[in-house]
């Protein structure tokens, strides 16, 4: 049986929350998938904004680019933004797959309509934009936030999964939705126990993303390199961009 090796990334630098991400991963990759829970070596602590976004997604494309060299077979960027999505597709001969383009995939093949519970209202807009870019506008009742930040996740006192228990609860109350979308990686242990509680199917994208880049590579499949996604136009790059100076990514 052949080993599929998938890197999942987490954008930030919490190593908490690369464990918390790296753990549920691995909880639902099947036998013979290696999980490879990674974050960039420098970056930004948790990704709240689009200017953290726009750090995380170099740490995504250095990350991308040390799993190319160590011929990983697929990459997860584990963050609700997606952060450098198809900048990292470009890099890449596997499948790259973001957490929440997969969790909103999954949500409609369960659901006619999905809700999304997320971390601070500030994020909602990146939730709003991403579903627009991935044509699930129509399929999305509503985006709610817990507004607390994305580190209270991993802060020990269980006080942010519990505002995220009752957003989950409100909204489906509220949204009248099928389905509920969990807005952060760091939230990606809670799916199963909410999914059970509620009684209707609580999607977390790190699980999500594991089992559509096990199914694209089950297929053969890899990200195609006919068109926008192929490699870079090769060209020096210098200072700190000097990494992607590398055959196996340009
Ligand atoms: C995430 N931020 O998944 C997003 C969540 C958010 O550091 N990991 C982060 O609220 O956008």
């Amino acid at each position: 049986m052949t080993t599929l090796r998938i890197q999942v990334i987490n954008p930030n630098t919490s190593l908490a929350m690369t464990q918390t991400i790296g753990e549920a991963a691995r909880m639902v990759a099947s036998a013979g998938t290696e999980i490879l829970s990674v974050c960039p070596s420098h970056g930004v602590p948790s990704i709240e904004g689009h200017f953290d976004e726009a750090i995380g997604a170099m740490g995504v494309l250095e990350q991308v680019t040390l799993g190319e060299r160590a011929g990983v077979d697929g990459h997860i960027i584990a963050c609700f933004g997606d952060p450098g999505l198809l900048a990292a597709r470009e890099l890449a001969t596997g499948p790259v797959v973001g957490i929440a383009e997969a969790a909103m995939h999954m949500a409609t093949l369960l659901a006619t309509r999905f809700s999304i519970v997320t971390t601070l209202p500030r994020t909602v807009i990146i939730a709003r934009h991403l579903l627009r870019q991935y044509g699930f506008e129509q399929h999305c009742q509503a985006v709610h936030a817990i507004d607390l930040p994305v580190l209270s996740l991993e802060d020990g006192t269980g006080f942010a999964q519990q505002k995220v228990r009752e957003r989950c609860i409100q909204a489906k109350a509220q949204d009248n939705c099928g389905a509920i979308v969990l807005g952060c990686g760091g939230m990606a242990n809670l799916a199963r126990e909410l999914s059970h509680e509620l009684g209707i199917p609580v999607i977390d994208g790190v699980s999500a993303a594991v089992k559509m880049v096990e199914a694209l590579l089950g297929l053969g499949l890899g990200t195609s390199k006919h068109g926008d996604l192929a490699k870079p136009n090769p060209k020096p790059l210098t200072g700190p961009y000097a990494i992607f100076n590398d055959p196996s990514v340009m």
